[in-house]
């Protein structure tokens, strides 16, 4: 087939995808192939293409040239799959049990081939239908501690970091995330998108210079902090999961960056459940305490056993680090609570609410549930204020 020996991007199709998985040797010559494009995210293709004979399959993902969200008017660079592939890569030495394999990347064609994991589910569809993951926040607790310790400072020697930082420079994405989750959802901005029965609820978080201060400095960290190498976009809709497995997909926009950002991401796409569903309150908690411990746990361990940093034996430094962090998580998540209520690209969790008035009851809650944590997060000191912070605030 032309399409690797070719110079210029084109779009795959359904039939293309299997071509190419036969010209990458993904499977036997005498394979019968079916393929479907199956893609529901807000930027990319993604087809998975399928042996009919021995079951074997794998995903091909490409990127598209635009914002498949938005349509074409919002063009977005390919580079997003080569950052993709190599974050991928990266995160699966660092945490082998959490990431899929890369089988091949290009990225000319913006594709990465990687393993197919239809045995599992996104977690944000799953968790809206009742299903249950009961490990999935040590699982995560776990990922973060491995890969926010160990392509940071702590884990790595400066110059070998530095480089890291320099590979992983991605600025349109970032660019997306200062917009959308930073900016425009606390300014009367185009890109937001919510009901008219929110519009005095809106106007408040307009007009509320505290919580605009205090997202003003989250932002200045975003743009300014890297001490890790982020997932970046780390929502429910980025996790496969079932009772067992737990696998972190779609690292599109990794960089260096604050490691409470990936944290903060994580609590908050849990909380949409939390604030759908007062059933689930308890469970989800539950959840938000495993995976706050965990994370603290690993990272500790790592701390005292893989460290580079010499002054990383010093009464106190540790503790100083996890505190950061804990604060900075808590601001991050009231931010991603905000953008996925009245900005651009929200979350099934509340939009699928079908009784109206409970769906825009929960979405002030959730509004209100943001701002809260935005501004208390210097005063909040551990996961038991944490989680009790958030049950007053959803009553
Ligand atoms: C235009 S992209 C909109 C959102 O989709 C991605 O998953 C990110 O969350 C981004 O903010
Ligand atoms: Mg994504």
């Amino acid at each position: 087939m032309a399409l690797l020996q070719q110079q210029n991007y084109e779009t795959l199709n359904e039939v293309s995808a299997a071509k190419l998985a036969k010209k990458l040797h993904l499977f036997h010559e005498d394979a019968e192939l079916t393929s479907s494009e199956i893609g529901d995210g807000n930027l990319n293709l993604v087809f998975r293409v399928k042996d009919q004979l021995s079951g074997k399959s794998v995903i091909i993902k490409q990127a598209l040239p635009y914002a498949k969200v938005v349509g074409e008017s919002w063009p977005l660079t390919l580079k997003r799959a080569k950052i993709e592939a190599d974050a991928l890569k990266l995160f699966r030495e660092l945490a082998p049990e959490f990431v899929p394999e890369v089988y091949f990347s290009d990225e000319t064609f913006a594709i990465t081939v990687m393993e197919d994991l239809s045995h599992l589910s996104i977690a944000r569809t799953g968790l809206i239908q009742g299903e249950e993951y009961p490990l999935i926040s040590k699982h995560l607790g776990k990922y973060l501690a491995k890969t926010l310790f160990l392509t940071s400072d702590f884990g790595l020697e400066p110059s070998d970091k530095k480089e890291l930082v320099q590979k992983f420079i991605n600025p349109e994405l970032c660019k997306i995330t200062e917009d959308l989750v930073f900016t425009d959802p606390f300014f009367d901005s185009e890109t937001n998108s919510f009901e008219e029965e929110l519009i005095d609820e809106v106007k408040k978080l307009w007009s509320d210079e505290k919580v605009k201060l205090e997202t003003a400095l989250l932002k200045q960290s975003f743009l300014t902090e890297a001490e890790s190498l982020l997932h970046g976009d780390l929502h429910t809709g980025s996790i496969f999961a079932s009772k067992t497995e737990t696998k972190v997909i779609d690292p599109e926009f990794a960089f260096y960056g604050p490691a409470g950002f990936d944290l903060g991401q994580v609590i908050a796409n849990l909380l949409f459940q939390a604030i759908a569903n007062e059933g689930k309150q308890e469970g989800i908690f539950s959840h938000i305490r495993t995976f706050w411990k965990t994370f603290t746990d690993e990272y500790s361990s790592l701390w005292t056993n893989s460290n580079k940093e010499p002054f990383s034996k010093t009464d106190g430094y540790l503790e100083k680090v996890l505190k950061k962090y804990f604060k900075d998580m808590i601001g991050f998540a009231g931010c991603e609570l905000i953008r996925r209520t009245i900005g651009l690209a929200h979350v099934a969790d509340l939009d699928g609410i079908d009784d109206q008035s409970k769906r825009i009851h929960a979405k002030i809650k959730t509004l209100n549930l943001g701002k809260k944590l935005i501004v208390s997060r210097e005063r909040i000191r551990n996961i038991d204020e944490l989680i009790s912070n958030i049950k007053d605030n959803l009553k």
